[in-house]
Parts: C-alpha cells; sequence; structure tokens
C-alpha cells in the first residue's frame, strides 16, 4: 500500500487501510541541512515563484523519512501578494506587505497570476507519485491578520478592526473565503489530492466573535469544495470545535493544547489530524506522544499523525524520523 493510499484510505475510511498516516506539517523547511543550502543560494520568495524549486524542496523531506503525505511548497501569503499588498521576507523578521488591507476595495482588484502555484503542484504529482498531495491556502482570518497587521505578531488592528465594524469584517473574511476557494480548486485541478486550510491564528478570537463573524467563510469554503477532501488546522481548537461543526470540512488538525478526545467528540464524523507538540521533538519522549495520540483516539483509524503546529527549526532531523517510525510500529 502506498502512502497516497494510506492517507487518502484513512479520509475516506477505507477498512482495507494498514497502519496510520503520517507527515508533518513544516516537513520542508530550515530544520534540513539541505534546505538551508538552498536558502543560502535563493531567497525563500525565489524558491515560492519557481516551481522547479519548490519541488526540490518538497522532496527533501521524502527522500529522507517514510511520510505519507507531501504539501506543495508555498506559502498562505501568496494571496495577498497577489493583490498588490507587496510580500517581503525580511531575514529573522518574518513576512511583510508594505500595502496592508485597509478599504474593501483592495480585496476587489484583479487577482495576480498564482500559475506558478499550480505548476509547482503539478511538478510535485509527477515527482511523488506514491504519496498523497496536499495543496494548501490560508484560512481568512489568517489572512486577515497579516493583511491588516502588515506583519506577524499580536494582530492588534485586524483584532480592533472586526470588533469596529463587524458588517464590514463579514464583507472581506466573505471576499477572502471566495478568493481562497478560487486558490484551493485550482490546485485540486493541478493535481493536489486532497487541501489544507491554515487557521493558525483561529485563537487570537473569542469562540464567539469566531462563531459569528469566521465560521460563515469556513462554510462557504467547504461548500463550495464539498466533492473534495478538506482538512481544517484550527490553531486553539479547544474552543474552537464546536463552533465550526456545521462547516463540512472531511477533518480536523488540531494543535498540542486540543484535548483530541472531547474533538472527536464534538466533531462526530470528522477525521482528526496532529495534536503532539512540536517541542516533544526537541529530545522529548516521541515515542510516548505518538503512544498518548493512540490511546487518546482509542487507536482510531481516521486519525492522521501530525505534529500540532509546524516543526521548528531547532529540531535533529533523527527527531522526525522516530516521530515516522513510533507511528509504524503502532498495532
Ligand atoms: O526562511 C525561510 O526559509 C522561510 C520559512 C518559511 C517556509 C519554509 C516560510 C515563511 N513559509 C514556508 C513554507 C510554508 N508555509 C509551507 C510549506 C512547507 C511545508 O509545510 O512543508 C506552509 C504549509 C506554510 C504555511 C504558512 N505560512 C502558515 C500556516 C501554517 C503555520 O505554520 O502556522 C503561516 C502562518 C505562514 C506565514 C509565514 N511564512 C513564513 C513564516 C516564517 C511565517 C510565519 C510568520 C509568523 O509567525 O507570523
Amino acid at each position: 500500500m502506498t502512502g497516497r493510499q494510506r492517507f487518502l484510505g484513512t479520509l475516506h475510511r477505507d477498512p482495507a487501510v494498514e497502519g496510520h498516516p503520517v507527515w508533518l506539517m513544516r516537513q520542508a523547511g530550515r530544520f534540513l541541512p539541505e534546505y538551508r543550502e538552498l536558502r543560502s543560494r535563493h531567497s525563500f520568495m525565489e524558491l515560492v515563484h519557481n516551481p522547479a524549486l519548490c519541488t526540490e524542496a518538497a522532496l527533501q523531506p521524502l527522500r529522507r523519512f517514510d511520510l505519507d503525505a507531501t504539501i506543495v511548497f508555498s506559502d498562505i501569503l501568496v494571496i495577498p501578494d497577489a493583490l498588490g499588498m507587496g510580500l517581503s521576507f525580511t531575514p529573522g523578521d518574518g513576512p511583510r506587505l508594505a500595502n496592508p488591507l485597509r478599504e474593501q476595495r483592495q480585496l476587489e482588484r484583479p487577482l495576480g497570476s498564482l500559475d506558478y502555484v499550480y505548476e509547482a503542484v503539478a511538478q510535485l504529482r509527477g515527482a511523488a507519485p506514491g504519496h498523497a498531495l496536499l495543496g494548501f491556502a490560508g484560512a481568512p482570518w489568517t489572512l486577515y491578520c497579516y493583511m491588516v497587521d502588515g506583519e506577524g505578531g499580536e494582530f492588534p488592528l485586524a483584532r480592533q478592526s472586526i470588533r469596529a465594524d463587524e458588517l464590514r469584517a463579514r464583507a472581506m473574511l466573505d471576499r477572502l473565503a471566495d478568493l481562497v476557494a478560487h486558490h484551493l480548486l485550482a490546485q485540486l485541478r493541478a493535481g493536489a489530492d486532497a487541501v489544507q486550510v491554515f487557521d493558525t491564528w483561529a485563537g487570537r478570537l473569542d469562540a464567539d466573535t469566531y462563531a459569528r463573524l469566521v465560521t460563515p467563510g469556513l462554510e462557504r469554503i467547504a461548500d463550495r469544495l464539498a466533492e473534495h477532501d478538506t482538512i481544517l488546522f484550527l490553531r486553539g481548537a479547544d474552543q474552537l470545535s464546536r463552533r465550526v461543526g456545521k462547516a463540512r470540512f472531511t477533518g480536523v488538525s488540531v494543535d498540542a493544547g486540543a484535548d483530541l478526545s472531547a474533538v472527536r467528540r464534538e466533531l462526530p464524523g470528522w477525521v482528526t489530524q496532529g495534536n503532539v507538540a512540536s517541542e516533544v521533538m526537541l529530545g522529548g519522549d516521541i515515542e510516548g506522544a505518538v503512544r498518548g495520540v493512540f490511546e487518546a483516539t482509542g487507536g482510531a483509524r481516521d486519525h492522521v499523525y501530525n505534529l500540532g503546529h509546524g516543526v521548528v527549526p531547532a529540531t535533529p532531523p533523527e527527531s522526525v524520523a522516530r516521530f515516522v517510525n513510533a507511528v509504524r510500529a503502532l498495532p
């Protein structure tokens, strides 16, 4: 059975699946010496705009580890960039948008081409035929955070503006939902098997505000993609899972702070993913953490093993090998 069959079979609850699927968010990136070598020759944006280099970055972890899935090498901020917000990455300082979101009409501009992402998906499809291929996008709220504040952090402007004028915020989040759905559908057409929507900053809003202003956009995305496999990464899922229950995603990916068995009770019918703390990979009990997820799910066959957030740059590659081996050793 290929990794692709194991991963997709799990999303579909196919009883013929052997073992448990495993991949890691940010499995391509700075924890790998070969990625750092690539980055010594190219800026991050050069990589993202070059499909051959994207393919190389995505293949690097597949050469080292027995992973079941691969995710296209790109970034959630390609959508603001295509809207003319002027994305740059300053070394050590993270992303920055030169023209942050101030007026709704900035979201009505014709979108610049994202064909370089779709070409990267198509190339990776050809290069990794045995792996499940994930496309992705930022969720409307997480995109709104970066777009309004223009950089990462506590997002004070985004949080203030969503409360100052709820109608206007809803309209902008709905428009972002349409752009996200469009970008995800194009990745699926280019060869992605499934897509993941990253709501990394979901936990920055209280649950009521989230349910009132953000969940409708998520429902809109899930409806547009109803025929496809979709995973919602919800950071802060412990308080939020019951607020997204009506959005018809295939699965939910939860952070390490979430009570996995509670989330599974609150979202019946959803496949789950994640929940292992990224910090465990820095010298912690990796095998015990994997075993803990197995026990929290009651050994369920509808869970995808992953971290609660991305692999951090200080992770020794050997830890990823141990994580994957621990999943392979599960009954
Ligand atoms: O310096 C470098 O080499 C760039 C580091 C880097 C990488 C490897 C960035 C900048 N983005 C990426 C690739 C990336 N980003 C992927 C594909 C690689 C993989 O997963 O294997 C994905 C899925 C993302 C998604 C992404 N970008 C998210 C959502 C997931 C998450 O980690 O929470 C977010 C919030 C971003 C924004 C972003 N891009 C890069 C950084 C450092 C950040 C976070 C900035 C911040 O903390 O606010």
